[in-house]
């Protein structure tokens, strides 16, 4: 299969082999057409009947939709073709036979519900649209990784089984590890932190996070994709804008080298931010969502913000946003409060706009102030002694934020459910594939 050439690269006057899947079978009588496909596009296979051996018409026109197929022959020109080109085959083999019944419609004529498709989902991805995602995800993932690399980053990976949780006790999947009790990370929070402390001083993690939601909502999963990014001697405006500038280069990512894929999901209009992003204090968006009447009772101080209150403010704004200087008592330990308002905390949100995308804040770099948070928030210090310990040894002020990836792909195509950027998805309902 080496000498193989894909289907977008074959030019009339070539003598070629194409493999891939019997996309469509057109048979109009004395002609028939075999659509092939690969991961580069189609090409069409012309069979005329009564000029061509009865064996090698039956192969090529028979086969079961979807089987693999290879095709050696001629590529000609014809302006009829969808592609302007079509293979005269002189030999068609069938090398992997697709059962006639399929569960889905790779050709995309038929539709299929969320979870029949996430159940096949490898036949999902034959189709253009669901194959898109992932490739603008994968790029995405690509310009952030730039990105990081510009802000002077080093990539980083740290452990997903863990023995304390950081993002609240409700939402950890526990485990057994050789008789003790353990856990699947929620965040790489305290590690990223650790590392600020380490040589390194400025790192990033791409990676997965595991949270145990309560919830089975179109924006939530069980196993995210957490996109961190940490840094000494930067304060929480500083994170803000090196947050900004990740998620601008993967939008610009996407616009300068997804052309096609936005093309197939048909976004013509697929636009990179342009301004700054607005940075609101809480107390404002509080203010603002209470002006625009959406929420049956008014928001008060130290409320987290609900989410018909974010769709109502993200309507307001327009765009992506910040909110700033949270009320301390609704952010985490780790997060610092402003030197001279231990109420209120240097902890911040991204939203875009109607969904929480990032969050992250300045933390916490004092030894004594940091014990002092973890007995505030009911946790025992003790048992975060692997990470507090590294607080007496030089630990510089520091700052960071995680952007959750699928939800960055998410709110970029406006993808109706998280789960449509997610290969395999997991669930309240769902462990499998
Ligand atoms: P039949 O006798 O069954 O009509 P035929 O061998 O005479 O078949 P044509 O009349 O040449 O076939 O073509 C049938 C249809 O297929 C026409 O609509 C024609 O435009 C289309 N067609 C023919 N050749 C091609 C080609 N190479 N690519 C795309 N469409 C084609
Ligand atoms: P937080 O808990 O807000 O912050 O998570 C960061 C971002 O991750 C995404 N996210 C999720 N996406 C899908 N499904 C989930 N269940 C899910 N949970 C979170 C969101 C969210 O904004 N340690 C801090 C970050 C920091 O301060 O650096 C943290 O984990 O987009």
């Amino acid at each position: 299969m080496n000498d193989r050439t894909t289907t977008a690269s074959a030019e009339p006057g070539d003598d070629v082999t194409v493999a891939g899947w019997a996309h469509e079978i057109r048979d109009l009588g004395g002609i028939a057409f075999l659509i092939v496909r690969d991961r580069t596009g189609k090409i069409q296979v012309k069979f005329e009947k009564d000029a061509m051996d009865d064996d090698l018409v039956e192969t090529g026109t028979e086969v079961a939709r979807e089987s693999v197929v290879s095709v050696s022959g001629a590529v000609e020109e014809e302006e009829r073709a969808p592609t302007g080109v079509e293979i005269v085959p002189d030999s068609v083999e069938v090398i992997a036979p697709a059962d006639p019944e399929l569960p889905l419609d790779p050709s995309g004529k038929v539709d299929a519900e969320l979870p029949t498709r996430l159940d096949n989902r490898t036949l999902d991805l034959r189709r253009e649209e669901a194959k898109a995602i992932f490739e603008i995800r994968a790029e995405v993932l690509r310009s952030a990784r730039e990105a990081f690399r510009e802000l002077g980053s080093t990539e980083i990976t740290t452990p997903k089984i863990v023995a304390t949780g950081t993002e609240g006790g409700t939402e950890l999947f526990p485990i057994t590890y050789f008789g003790q009790e353990a856990f699947m990370n929620q965040s790489p929070q305290l590690f990223k932190q650790l590392m600020v402390g380490s040589g390194l001083e400025r790192v990033f993690e791409i990676g997965p996070i595991f949270r145990a939601e309560e919830h089975n909502t179109p924006r939530h999963l069980n196993e995210a994709t957490s996109i961190d990014f940490e840094s000494a001697f930067i304060d929480h405006e500083e994170a803000m804008d090196a947050c900004e500038q990740v998620v601008r280069a993967a939008y610009e990512g996407v616009a300068e080298n997804c052309a096609d894929q936005l093309d197939t999901l048909g976004y013509d209009d697929f636009e990179v931010p342009d301004e700054a992003f607005p940075r609101l204090t809480y107390e404002e968006a509080i203010e603002r969502i209470n002006a625009t009447g959406e929420l049956d009772t008014q928001l008060v101080w130290g409320d987290d913000l609900p989410t018909e209150g974010e769709k109502a403010l993200g309507d307001d704004v327009g765009g992506h946003y910040f909110v700033t200087d949270w009320p301390s008592e609704i952010k985490p330990f780790y997060i610092k409060d402003y030197d001279d308002d231990a109420e209120l905390s240097t902890g911040f949100d991204l939203m875009a706009p109607d969904m929480e995308l990032v969050s992250g804040g300045q933390r916490e770099h004092r030894y004594d102030q940091l014990v002092e948070g973890f007995e505030a928030q009911g946790l025992d210090p003790e048992a975060f002694d692997y990470y507090t310990k590294m607080f007496r040894y030089g630990m510089p002020p520091h700052a960071g934020w995680a952007i959750g990836g699928e939800r960055l792909v998410m709110t970029m195509l406006d993808l109706p459910n998280i789960r449509e950027a997610v290969l395999f998805p997991r669930d309240r309902q769902r462990l499998s594939p």
